[in-house]
């Protein structure tokens, strides 16, 4: 049995992609570098890579991980400027023993040393979306943060070993220098081959409350099923911050076990994700909660247009979508 699930539509590709090799006995790790790096190259994704959305100062800051299920080891960077393909820094530090979360210059610097391919990040749509949102934000007293999705995935491969990955832009507006949960370990990710694996997105300051991705998968090895996890953890996590802290971000995440079988929960309206298994080519799925436990349908065609449409929208000022 081979599996793969990601956060959001954003990783269709990246996945459809990804069992190909998967399906003729590639590892789980080299599938999710791959399926990643896809979406980090689309330049119309505009949270993750490549046309990600800028911070405060206008700079495209990226943060990004893996994590390899059979050894435990990681590797994470933070903050990283210019750099093509973050999340294939983050397995390259996952081979090292020491220094296996990188941030800012030292990240970069450790890249470049390294022969990671140097790329200008922001795109011309990037900076309109960022002259736009600086508008809205004085004209209709918006919230500067909202607009943000991280891509993560979490993959099975035919030898039973499993690996997740996940990249993002973090939160649009950010102040420099921030650092969501993505590339913390527990936090936005985290995978043992012989349990599970489970990646999260949303506000990572309220991901990193819960130790979001490692309780989903503790509570897999103690006998919940991956929708029982997954669902537990964010109705628990959701009720403790509006009890205790007064309000409570986003919080989506997706899980799958070592036998192929995964879970998915969201507080939010509409959360996309998609599945390939060796017996369902890759599906766009999508979530919603109802009441205790998450639902989810298969995301139908208007909808699948719609999306298409909406990420190629204009924005004013933006003369090329890269
Ligand atoms: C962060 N969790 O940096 C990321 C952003 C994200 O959906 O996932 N948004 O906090």
């Amino acid at each position: 049995m081979w599996g793969m699930i990601a956060t959001w539509r954003m990783a269709l590709e990246g996945v459809t992609r990804a069992t190909a090799l998967l399906n003729r006995g590639e590892s789980a790790a080299q599938a999710v570098v791959e399926a990643v790096s896809d979406v980090e190259d689309f330049p119309l994704y505009k949270s993750v890579g490549y046309g990600g959305l800028p911070n405060e100062n206008c700079e495209v800051e990226l943060d990004a991980a893996f994590m390899d299920g059979d050894s435990l080891v990681f590797g994470a960077v933070g903050n990283l400027v210019d750099i093509a393909n973050p999340v294939r820094v983050a397995h390259a530090l996952s081979r090292e023993r020491f220094n296996s979360l990188l941030v800012g210059r030292g990240a970069r610097e450790w890249a470049v040393e390294q022969g990671f391919a140097q790329k200008k990040m922001l795109t011309d749509r990037a900076i309109a979306h960022y002259r736009k949102r600086c508008r809205e934000t004085i004209d209709k007293g918006l919230s500067p943060y909202d607009g943000h999705d991280t891509v993560g995935m979490v993959g099975l491969d035919l030898q039973g070993s499993m690996s997740v990955a996940t990249s993002t832009s973090g939160l649009f507006m950010k102040r420099r220098g921030r650092v969501g949960d993505s590339p913390i370990i527990g936090s936005g990710f985290y995978c043992d081959s012989q349990i599970g694996g489970a990646t999260a997105t949303g506000v990572g300051e309220d991901l990193m409350k819960g130790c979001t991705s490692y309780e989903i998968v503790r509570r897999m090895a103690q006998g919940m099923t991956p929708q029982q996890a997954a669902d537990s953890v964010v109705l628990e996590l959701e009720d403790k911050l509006m009890k205790r802290f007064g309000r409570c971000g986003d919080l989506s995440v997706v899980c799958m076990n070592k036998d192929g079988e995964f879970g998915v929960s969201t507080n939010i309206k509409t959360f996309s994700f998609v599945v390939a298994t060796a017996n369902m080519a890759p599906t766009v799925y999508l979530a919603e909660r109802l009441e205790e436990h998450t639902t989810y349908t298969l995301a139908d065609s208007d909808w699948l247009q719609d999306y298409e449409q909406r990420i190629r929208e204009p924005i004013d000022g933006a003369l090329h979508y890269d």
